[in-house]
């Protein structure tokens, strides 16, 4: 496609196949092929010693935080390695020992580059200079630091007005980082913070804010330790949360029950061979989930409404199934909830979820009778029309059977990226809070705007409506990560700078503004230059502990900057040192941004001591069980619509899911072992009884289409996987599928897009 500066762009990359391969899936996850897998990649890339060395620095106390997803450390973390394939996986992807600097660029253009697949881009290595694309060119050229902030700081100083610059960041940034890129955004004068969230776990963040009080789980590690049920839903934790399965484990070995609630039967859930354990290593491993529920997708709803009738109707026997007294104390809407309950007829809701009423029955036996109950879910609740809704039915249940505020009982969304909790912690949301806009005000010396700004969806259209221009992503891979690739590309392309601060190679890079800045930063395991000795970094997990991170490598070259410099050294060229702000000595001093984070962001105040030393949990208000936040200072129970998907005859309900071998956009490998699939990526999954009606067999060629709003998009070329999957849903992997999701179909409230359930035909 040609945009308007004459670039000849391939926005989505090839759409051509490999050789796949498939074979019977695995009953279990990790084991010794996991190590293996891990190793392969880690001495791969990084070399054999530094690999050991580095890994066995991973996730301890004294070093740093793994760059890949959010789960929380044990407080005492094994020394003979507390990692996982995956995050293994993400380190050797990080500490690769492929570069790529100005001498690349100038023999590869980004018309060139953009014919590679994501895979071949990610593999080209770390970006190792700073980088410009200027008007009318197609070759990236090295630029100093400098230049750089100057060309930013004119084009800032250029706009009508700066909710014409848009500030988006991904998950992987620190808390330092995203707390002076917030304060930089706001001391500019705008809101326009998007955040990879907004893609993920926003749903979470608005569904547990309304009932709970707070945006965040509730529970701690160790709950789920002496959790007696555990229920897992829309998540696959042996693919994206992998230690998790320790925990579930160690739940297992106390007594409890794992329950898992999802289309697919994740072969983390059936079976775990812990590496860390000889029983793991050379036995079978321990069964993970004793029941799985293969709800139809986004019909947890109906699934939910079922278990809750039945349980209402055992309690009305006597009052012994919901916790009563918790109920008349802290929680408002029992009696509307269980008279609209009542209006559902148990067949139709059977009907829809699609999951046999005798292990719903089984499953509601278990429940009746205990109160240590756990809900951990990911993407498969929040990515829907509603998802808001469906997360608020599973707070339902919990607050029913008074599981909230208790020890082993709560709400667990599992966070994806790594620091994803406590970039919003410290202030990256495109929301205003006129408490935290007056401690600003009061600690920094500026007013922030008090006008909302816009998130993911909203920077898109106001990209491509033209009323945004300059677009900077502090990490991420925007373009592939966001709905409707096409789209975002026209957005993206309407800017006149666009501002990439990655570590390495992706496409947003190569479709881009009429000027373009890549600026290349540290990875989580490198070593922060510098100022002093105190400029580690920290960061928060997904059950709101904080902990320093301290990287150990060597930069891949000392012409890189760390993302607080590069903030920093932003705004310094923009202010030009005439502002409230000092951000030269923050930029020189983590432990100032630490003291500043302690007493602009509530929750961090008062622990100025803790936040410079070992983790530490953020206050958290339903641990403590109050609900003043609240209307009638009480948890609240929901009541809930049904989905409704009008899906016609020949269309099917697709949700995109991740491979074992990718971190989101970046695509480590070819194969998902986990599903018995090899060296491919652009597959379908498909019921078998759907495969035979469609006159399809295993490894046919199809396409995929999806209509809405009378307008139609496509993606090309995708094999047939017969796999057990409700009929009428199928499954592929994002990014390749995220341009048949609409960017202005959305989850109500949160505005998540409905990346798991996007209605498609299937063309032969
Ligand atoms: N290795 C690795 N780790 C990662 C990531 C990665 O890409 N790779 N990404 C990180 C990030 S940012 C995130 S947000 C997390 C994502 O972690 P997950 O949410 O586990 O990732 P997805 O692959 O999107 O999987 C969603 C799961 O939900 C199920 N599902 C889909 N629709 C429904 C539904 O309607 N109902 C129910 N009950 N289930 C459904 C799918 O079958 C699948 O098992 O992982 C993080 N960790
Ligand atoms: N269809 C569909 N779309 C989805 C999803 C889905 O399930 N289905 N999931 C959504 C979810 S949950 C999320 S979180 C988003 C993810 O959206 P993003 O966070 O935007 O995407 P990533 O692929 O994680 O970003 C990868 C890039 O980050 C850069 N990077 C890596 N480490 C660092 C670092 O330490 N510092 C800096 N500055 N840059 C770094 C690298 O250049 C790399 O190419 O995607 C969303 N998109
Ligand atoms: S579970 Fe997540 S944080 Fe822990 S080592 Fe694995 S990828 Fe890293
Ligand atoms: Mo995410």
């Amino acid at each position: 496609m040609k945009n308007s500066y004459k670039r000849n762009i391939c926005v989505r990359g090839p759409e051509d196949f490999l050789s796949l391969e498939v074979k019977e899936a695995p009953t279990y996850a990790a084991g010794k092929a996991g190590i293996a897998a891990a190793m392969k990649h880690s001495f791969k890339e990084m070399g054999v010693v530094r690999a050991m060395r580095t890994l066995m620095q991973m996730n301890q106390k004294d070093g740093f935080d793994c760059p890949s997803c959010a789960w929380p450390d044990p407080e005492e973390p094994s020394k003979l390695g507390e990692y996982c394939e995956n995050g293994a996986k993400a380190l050797a992807d990080e500490a690769t020992l492929s570069h790529i600097n100005h001498r690349f660029f100038a023999q590869n253009s980004v018309e060139e580059l953009s014919l590679k697949t994501d895979y071949q881009i990610n593999a080209y290595g770390r970006i190792t200079e700073p980088l410009f694309l200027d008007e009318g060119e197609i070759h990236y050229k090295p630029i100093s630091w400098g230049r750089a902030y100057k060309i930013i700081a004119e084009e800032l100083r250029n706009l009508e007005h700066p909710n014409e610059a848009i500030f988006y960041t991904s998950g992987r940034s620190s808390n330092e980082a995203a707390f002076l890129y917030g304060m930089f955004a706001r001391a500019l004068g705008t809101n326009n913070m998007p955040d990879c969230s907004n893609l993920c776990h926003e749903s979470s963040g608005v569904a547990l804010s309304e009932t709970l009080g707070i945006g965040k789980g509730s529970v701690k590690l160790e709950d789920l330790y002496g959790a007696e049920v555990v229920i897992v839903a829309g998540q696959n934790p042996g693919t994206n949360h992998p230690r998790m399965l320790s925990a579930l484990e160690k739940c297992k070995q106390n007594g409890g029950v794992v329950i898992s609630i999802n289309p697919l039967q994740e072969a983390g859930l059936v079976h775990f061979r812990n590496p860390q354990t000889a029983k793991g290593l050379l036995g079978s491993g321990t069964a993970i989930a004793d029941y799985h529920l293969p709800v139809r997708i986004n019909q947890d709803i109906p699934l939910m409404k079922v278990i809750l009738k039945k349980l209402a109707q055992l309690d009305a026997l006597d009052a012994s199934v919901f916790d009563h007294d918790f109920l008349d104390t802290y929680v408002d809407g029992k009696e509307k909830l269980l008279n609209n309950l009542e209006q559902y007829a148990t067949t139709d809701l059977l009907a829809l979820c699609g999951v046999k009423e005798s292990i719903i029955n089984q499953v509601v036996s278990i429940l009746a009778k205990k109160q240590k109950i756990v809900v951990c879910w990911a993407m498969g609740l929040t990515q829907h029309k509603n998802g808001v809704e469906t997360i608020k039915e599973y707070v339902n249940l919990l607050l029913l059977k008074g599981a909230v505020g208790r020890p082993f009982a709560g709400t667990c969304p599992v966070r994806g990226h790594s620091n994803v909790q406590g970039d919003r912690s410290v202030g990256i949301m495109h929301y205003v809070n006129k408490e935290f806009n007056d401690r600003i005000q009061k600690h920094l010396g500026f007013q922030a705007p008090e006008k909302e700004g816009v998130d993911v969806v909203g920077s898109i259209k106001a990209m491509h409506d033209g009323k945004a221009s300059v677009f900077m992503a502090l990490g991420g891979n925007f373009l592939m990560a966001a709905s409707d690739t096409d789209y975002t590309a026209e957005a993206l392309q309407k800017c006149s700078l666009t501002i990439q601060v990655s570590t390495k190679l992706n496409r947003s890079h190569l479709v881009t503004g009429k000027k373009a800045l890549l600026l290349p930063t540290y990875g989580r395991s490198e070593k922060e230059r510098g100022g002093g000795q105190n400029n580690f970094v920290t960061t928060e997990n997904s059950m709101g502990r904080v902990r320093w991170s301290k990287g150990v490598l060597k930069a891949p070259s000392n012409t890189l900057e760390s993302e607080v410099a590069i903030v920093t050294g932003i705004a310094r060229a923009y202010f030009k040192d005439g502002h409230t702000v000092d951000w030269k000595s923050l930029g020189e001093d983590y432990n100032k941004i630490r003291e500043l984070i302690d007493k602009v962001v509530k929750g961090f105040e008062n622990t100025s001591q803790k936040s410079k030393g070992v983790g530490y949990y953020l206050p958290n208000n339903v641990r403590d069980l109050d609900f003043s936040r609240l209307p009638g200072g009480k948890a609240q129970l929901s009541i809930t619509g049904l989905p409704d998907h009008n899906l016609a005859e020949d269309e099917f309900m697709l949700m995109t899911i991740r491979s074992h071998d990718q971190f989101n956009t970046t695509i480590y490998g070819m194969d998902d072992r986990y599903r018995g699939v090899f060296n491919e990526r652009r597959v379908l999954f498909m019921h078998p009884k759907d495969v035979d009606k469609l006159g399809l067999e295993k490894g046919a060629i199809v396409h995929l289409s999806s209509l809405y709003d009378n307008q139609l998009r496509r993606a090309n070329n995708f094999k047939i996987v017969p796999y057990q999957i409700p009929e009428g849903d199928v499954a592929a992997y994002f990014p390749e599928t995220n341009g048949l999701v609409p960017y202005n179909h959305y989850a109500d409230k949160s505005k998540t897009p409905i990346s798991k359930s996007v209605r498609i035909r299937v063309i032969k």
